[in-house]
């Protein structure tokens, strides 16, 4: 009896692995669909020849999401040193958008500081501009955005990032504190005073 039911058990397996084989495979993202072709001169008799049809499947991202600043903490902090030669990079924007065709442009919005920042389009790095002295503890202002060139909303806007603002101190800020918990590892053998 024993016997019998494995006998059973194996032929229904054999079947349904058999069944499988013959209508339907499954491999590398291509649908393979096996149909029995009908011989149509003969009497409606049927040849028993199949046909393979092949289907592939090709899923593209649609551009559909806005790009958001990983900067940290917002609004963003920087410093400038007082005697900045112009051309001195003080501060790095960075936006990241979830779309795989994503086109990332950064932009100066609103200008605080008198013309003294530039942002660059493409890099996002702020620049200093001109050859002035910048003050001690002034706060130096910019609204900054991110646009997804690559993800057009209408005739004249893309997606975009809210408008961030970017305080630029001059000299040195006060330490900042923005995450609860801080980790670092350093070498039990450091010397003294050492970065
Ligand atoms: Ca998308
Ligand atoms: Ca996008």
């Amino acid at each position: 009896m024993f016997i019998l039911c494995v006998c059973v058990f194996v032929c229904l397996v054999l079947r349904c692995i058999y069944l499988y084989f013959k209508y339907y495979s499954f491999f590398s993202g291509e649908f393979v669909r096996k149909s029995r072709r009908v011989d149509g001169g003969g009497g409606g008799g049927d040849s028993g020849d199949t046909d393979n049809q092949r289907v592939i499947l090709q899923i593209t991202d649609v551009n559909d999401e806005p790009p958001y600043f990983i900067n940290r903490p917002l609004p963003m902090q920087a410093v400038v040193k007082l005697n900045a030669a112009p051309n001195t990079p003080v501060f790095t924007l960075q936006a990241r958008d979830p779309d795989k065709d994503h086109d990332i442009h950064y932009f100066l919005v609103r200008d605080r500081t008198g013309g003294r920042f530039e942002v660059d389009e493409k890099s996002g790095v702020v620049r200093t501009r001109g050859s002035e002295m910048f003050q001690l503890d002034m706060e130096y202002v910019l609204y900054v955005k991110a646009e997804d060139q690559n993800g057009r909303i209408d005739d004249k806007h893309f997606q975009s990032t809210p408008e961030e603002r970017l305080s630029i101190v001059g000299g040195k800020r006060p330490p900042q504190f923005y995450l609860p918990k801080y980790e670092k590892t350093i070498p039990e053998n450091a010397a003294k005073d050492s970065e």
